[in-house]
């Protein structure tokens, strides 16, 4: 199978990352939804990355929808077990998602729209959504630690960490990291593990 898109984008990371600590194997095409859009449009014409091309030849979109399938195809998941455990990871998942969301929101507000026809209301609310999405992760996992080591990383642990960093990439002065210690600190941690390693964001 093919993983389209590039690893700038925390979506196509986290799918990357979640292949690889499966045990998948997957060729990645690094092209881009922007200075190539020709290109992806040819492999997948609503022009979304992450794409998946399967096996069978099924193109699939959405880093969630191509990690659950991944998961299938690997017969285990990167989410506990249990009720509660699994509840939790997939709180903190949405959480990541959202910070994920927002920061995009943010970029492609100052860099698609013309100066003159920025919102700034929006970029408000947006802000502040970014802000209570990672504070809500630092609280999180301040009470309650995720483990950055490679047999334990659940999916929590691998959206949190590559949302910190997209993050910290592309707009580094939207939350300050001395606000999120626990989440910086956990996300340095997981950037040190072979699957991060092996999946560059730069
Ligand atoms: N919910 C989607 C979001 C994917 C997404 O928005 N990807 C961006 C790149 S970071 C994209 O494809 N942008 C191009 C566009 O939306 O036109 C996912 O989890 O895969």
């Amino acid at each position: 199978m093919q993983l389209v898109g590039m690893l700038d984008s925390p979506y196509v990371r986290r799918a990357a990352i979640s292949l690889r600590l499966l045990g998948l194997l997957f060729e990645h095409r690094p092209i881009s939804v922007f200075s190539t859009f020709e290109q992806f449009r040819a492999i997948n014409p609503v022009v979304k990355a992450p794409t998946l091309v399967c096996d069978d030849g099924t193109v699939l979109m959405d880093s969630t929808l191509i990690i659950d399938h991944a998961e299938t195809v690997a017969g285990r998941r990167l989410t506990p077990a249990d009720a509660a455990g699994r509840l939790r990871d997939l709180r903190l998942t949405g959480l990541a998602l959202a910070a994920c969301e927002k920061t995009v929101q943010i970029v492609y507000e100052r860099n698609l729209r013309p100066a003159e026809k920025q919102h700034q209301p929006w970029l408000d609310r947006v802000q502040g959504q970014l802000a209570a999405a990672c504070a809500a992760l630092e609280q999180e996992l301040a009470a309650a630690p995720l483990s950055a080591e490679p047999q334990a990383m659940t999916q929590a642990g691998v959206s949190a960490a590559v949302a910190w960093a997209f993050l910290q990439m592309i707009l580094p002065d939207a939350i300050d990291p001395a606000t999120c210690p626990t989440l910086a600190d956990f996300s340095a941690r997981a950037e040190r593990t072979p699957a991060f390693e092996a999946a560059p964001q730069v």
